[in-house]
């Protein structure tokens, strides 16, 4: 993994296929590429598999362009629907059994980091809310408890999409799914207060329909987790076929949930607070100056 796996060897380049070329002349890797370039670079995932209009394929498509370094970073996945745009892109991805991804991504960030020493490799774990707070649950939180240093993306569509419609952990009390007729009896879980209770160094919910806001929790969440800690993001990325929503109406059904109960929240270290100001020069966490004493 380094920006060197990318580029062809030495005259093999006229024998790729153009997509591949296009890649690598075009695409992002070793760029600071962002959501505002959409349209004057290539891509890392292009083309996928997902149903017409789906918000999670969106937000999945505006995390690769978020990636701080795409060039050296692998996504860890599970069985649902992302996993089937995630695995369409130019960045590599490790697919295992139904929700082991933060088991699998804790041995493969330390991995890493035994062989890579101080170069970072981010590992970034997209997987859904069944995934992730149902069958994975243990594994998401026991990840957390140990300061895994990977960040975890809950893609929550609120359902078992890729399933037909089985309500998660994450379904809100009351809702009536294909498969839960009778309506869920329990209230949606809160992760995210898990998450902070259990470690977690930046923890924030976002909704695809702010490409900007997207791009920046991924960013900082990544560079938290290379050297501070786990970090979660929680990201409303509906179902338009389980919630019968209309194709045009996804973006609008996006902000009114958002408006509704899925605000945009952001908890943050000190210490990430320190870092990204130390390290990457983010202005707003530099320490403010002290104020002034006048005399009397
Ligand atoms: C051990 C195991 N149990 C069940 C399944 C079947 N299965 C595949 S995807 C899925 C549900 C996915 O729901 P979620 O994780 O919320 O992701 P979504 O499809 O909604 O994005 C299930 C139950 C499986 N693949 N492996
Ligand atoms: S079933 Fe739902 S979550 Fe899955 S691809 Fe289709 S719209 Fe997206």
């Amino acid at each position: 993994m380094s920006l060197d796996y990318v580029k062809f060897t030495p005259g093999f380049g006229k024998f790729m296929p153009k997509e591949y070329r296009d890649m690598v002349e075009h695409g992002p890797f070793g760029k600071k590429t962002t959501v505002s370039q959409v349209g004057t670079f290539k891509e890392i995932m292009e083309e996928h598999p997902m149903c017409a209009g789906c918000a999670m394929t969106l937000f999945i498509r505006l995390a690769f362009i978020a990636f701080p370094n795409p060039e050296d970073t692998i996504t860890v996945g599970t069985a649902g629907c992302g996993r089937l745009a995630i695995s369409q892109a130019a960045v590599p991805f490790v697919y295992g059994n139904y929700g082991d991804q933060n088991g699998v991504a804790s041995g493969l960030s330390r991995g890493l980091r035994l062989r890579f020493g101080d170069k970072p490799k981010d590992v970034v774990v997209m997987a859904g809310d069944g995934g992730m707070a149902d069958i994975g649950f243990a594994q998401t939180l026991h990840s957390w408890f140990r300061k895994e240093k990977f960040t975890t993306i809950m893609l929550d569509n609120e359902v078992y999409g890729n399933t037909g419609g089985q309500e998660s952990g994450m379904t809100n009390k009351g809702q009536v799914l294909k498969m839960a007729p009778l309506g869920k009896k329990f209230e949606k879980m809160d992760m995210l207060g898990m998450a902070k209770v259990a470690g977690c160094a930046y923890v924030a919910t976002v909704v695809p329909n702010n490409p900007r806001r997207v791009e920046s929790v991924i960013k900082k969440a990544i560079l938290i987790a290379r050297e501070v800690g786990p970090t979660y993001i929680q990201a409303y990325t509906s179902c338009n076929i389980e919630y019968a929503i209309p194709t045009d109406q996804v973006l609008q059904d996006c902000k009114d949930v958002e408006n509704d109960r899925y605000a945009f929240t952001e908890y943050i270290s000190d210490e990430a607070k320190e870092h990204l100001a130390g390290l990457y020069g983010y202005k707003e966490y530099l320490p403010k100056p002290a104020a002034a004493v006048t005399k009397g």
